[in-house]
């Protein structure tokens, strides 16, 4: 299937797919097995300028947009979601830079983003405020030219790996979700430490952590956006940042679909190799027919992202609902195809089936990403009347 991709964007994926078959491939197994971080491929993406695709050349990026960055990702999810989420972060802690950051601000962190030389991760999340993020309680307070950060995020992806963090604080207690403010909090400040690293089902090569603010000092200049501008800052990153999910789940339900053809054609029962039956054929089709729905559909918003449209929540959040649920489904139906085999360690199924899951979860549950649906459609009809 031709995607009309130009020649730079088939280039991104030509690199990507290199990096995800010669270095994510290999280690996976280990890489899950030992809860270990991925840093050495970390930086191979940073050598190989995959960090910069979604940041202007003016900041020494690529000059991208979702697009390219869903394609990269995409590769990666192939071969690891645990790799890929790593990258993958660091896309979602720099948007709040990239979308509301003053020109200072960009000077300063998107360089060091864009090559890879620093990490990112994006602080929002709460024990009490999930789904609920207006329900946050980390405060940020006023003090001359600087803020006091106290609060607990927790959940956070590349926690304690990241150098630059991107954070929502309660400025304003009494405003609700418009006292929120967001802010730029570097590692090694004083104040800013690290919780213990989360244990999961999946996505295991990922480093999830809390990050505890103990009376954190930061400076006022570290503020992105006007104060109460928080909730917002939030809002438009997980709306930009959710095709990126997608993408993940096209990546890692490709990878499934790879494993289970190939398996289907080599393995024999009855005499005959098991893909020469009509019920094995049938759910491979319905696998491969999931698959480029949700491709199709993580393309389309990706580019209407890019083109410059205003109001996507909608279809950042239909992206994400079917890439995460056709991931669920195809990883799901690969270890069928599998069977035994496919519960075994021994082939990656069950590790992407592991990892799939998380997809319909975080960046907002598929739950969440309905109502968003949902305030989309009554808005559109409402204005069609
Ligand atoms: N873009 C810009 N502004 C937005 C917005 C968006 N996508 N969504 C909401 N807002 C604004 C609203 O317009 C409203 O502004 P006003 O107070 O000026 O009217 C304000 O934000 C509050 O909006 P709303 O009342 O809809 O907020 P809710 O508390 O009902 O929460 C949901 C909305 C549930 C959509 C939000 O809390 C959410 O996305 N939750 C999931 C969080 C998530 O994804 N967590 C994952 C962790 S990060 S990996």
């Amino acid at each position: 299937m031709d995607y009309f991709l130009t020649e730079e964007q088939q280039a991104i994926q030509e690199i990507a797919r290199q990096i995800a078959e010669e270095k994510v491939v290999p280690v996976r197994e280990e890489l899950d097995e030992k809860e270990q971080f991925p840093a050495e491929i970390m930086e191979i993406c940073g050598q190989s300028d995959l960090f910069g695709l979604a940041i202007p050349e003016e900041y020494g990026g690529f000059g991208g947009g979702v697009l390219e960055t869903s394609l990269a990702v995409e590769e990666l999810s192939k071969a690891c979601l645990g790799v890929s989420v790593s990258f993958a972060a660091t896309g979602l802690g720099c948007y709040p830079i990239l979308l509301f950051g003053s020109d200072e601000q960009k000077q300063k962190y998107l360089p060091v983003l864009a090559s890879g030389e620093q990490l990112a991760a994006f602080g929002l999340t709460e024990a009490d405020a999930g789904s609920d993020a207006g329900g946050i309680r980390t405060t940020a307070t006023k003090d001359g030219d600087s803020y006091i950060l106290n609060g607990t995020k927790q959940w956070i992806t590349n926690g304690g790996e990241a150098g630059i963090y991107t954070i929502i604080a309660i400025t304003d207690r009494r405003k609700g979700p418009r006292g929120a403010s967001s802010f730029i909090v570097e590692k090694g400040t004083p104040g800013f430490s690290f919780g213990k690293k989360e244990k999961k089902m999946g996505i295991r090569a990922s480093a999830t952590r809390e990050l505890v603010f103990e009376d954190c000092r930061i400076p006022a200049e570290n503020r992105l956006g006007r104060e109460g501008m928080g909730f917002m800052v939030a809002m438009r990153t997980l709306d930009i940042s959710r095709p990126g999910i997608a993408a993940q789940g096209v990546g890692v339900a490709q990878g499934a679909l790879d494993v289970a053809v190939n398996y289907a054609r080599e393995r024999k029962q009855f005499g005959q190799t098991i893909i020469s039956f009509q019920a094995v054929q049938h759910m491979l089709a319905d696998m491969a027919i999931k698959t480029e729905a949700a491709r199709a559909v993580t393309y389309s918003v990706a580019r209407y992202i890019d083109s410059g449209a205003k109001d996507f929540s909608k279809m950042s959040a239909i992206s994400k609902v079917l890439g995460a649920d056709v991931a669920m489904q195809v990883t799901t139906d690969a270890v069928q195809v599998l069977g035994g085999y496919g519960y075994m360690r021994e082939y990656p199924v069950e590790k992407m089936m592991r990892d799939a899951k998380i997809l319909q979860i975080y960046e907002g549950t598929n739950q969440i990403q309905r109502n968003v649906i949902g305030a989309g459609l009554i808005k559109e009809y409402a204005q069609k009347k």
